[in-house]
């Protein structure tokens, strides 16, 4: 409730009462909130004064405002944990969620220098690269561009990494997955990234390489993902 007498600023009254109602799950993610006259004349409080308090939690990431239609609570964010080397479907599929993959690239090539130092090739050995965007229950959450040797993929077929290449490598190829490396940082979507992320240009993500072994020591993928900071953050459990 608003409290006019109080020393506490009203638009930061108002931010507090609505970030309460969400923390709540009186307002769920995707519901529409009343507009900024409903709340100025609710409160009898100046439409600046909502306008305010709305601003500050849109750019909180508790609101988000969509042209023409009106303010809407956020989806929950994803949390995903730093450490285990998990994968995409598995992720998803431990929360409930259905992964899909549109698959933007899929060829055969001489790697990059870098790529062929980190995978250990020689000269002439080939490697797949692969651009995925990975959805989850339609929503398009990652997109992820990796490199993997073609002496360990064989002649692996395009259809398989429309699903899961773990899967593939485990259960089809037998291998075992070993160890890896994750870099974090934070970076913004560029134009192609946006449009395929369904974000705006400049919007931030959060960008995770990862290098992988197999359990035998032979490095099996270098990977660059690119995720949507609005629908993802990471967690890590720390020990002293
Ligand atoms: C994750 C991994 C990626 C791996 C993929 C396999 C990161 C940054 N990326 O997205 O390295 O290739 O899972 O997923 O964590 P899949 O088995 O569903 O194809």
């Amino acid at each position: 409730m608003i409290d006019k007498n109080s020393p506490i600023p009203i638009y930061y009254q108002l931010e507090a009462e609505i970030k309460q109602l969400i923390e709540g799950k009186k307002l769920k993610p995707g519901d529409m909130i009343p507009s900024e006259r409903e709340y100025s004349e609710r409160f009898n409080i100046s439409r600046m004064t909502v306008r305010q308090a709305i601003n500050n939690l849109v750019k909180d990431g508790y609101l988000v405002r969509q042209r023409g239609k009106g303010t809407f609570v956020a989806e929950e964010k994803l949390e995903q944990k730093l450490q285990g080397l998990t994968s995409f479907t598995e992720d998803m599929q431990a929360r409930g969620l259905v992964p899909t993959t549109r698959l933007l690239e899929f060829s055969l090539m001489d790697p990059p220098a870098d790529v062929r130092n980190q995978l250990q090739l020689d000269r002439g050995e080939n490697v797949f690269k692969m651009e995925r965007v990975r959805l989850a229950d339609g929503i398009p959450m990652a997109l992820e561009s990796s490199y993997v040797p073609q002496q360990i993929l064989g002649d692996i077929k395009e259809e398989t990494v429309r699903h899961s290449l773990y899967q593939y490598i485990e259960h089809t190829l037998q291998l075992d997955i070993g160890q890896g490396t994750q870099v974090l940082e934070a970076s913004v979507a560029r134009k192609r990234e946006s449009e395929i992320l369904e974000i705006k240009e400049g919007a931030p993500v959060l960008l995770m390489k990862r290098y992988t072994r197999l359990k035998n020591g032979q490095p099996f993928e270098v990977v660059k993902s690119i995720y949507r900071a609005d629908r993802y953050k990471f967690i890590i459990n720390i020990h002293r």
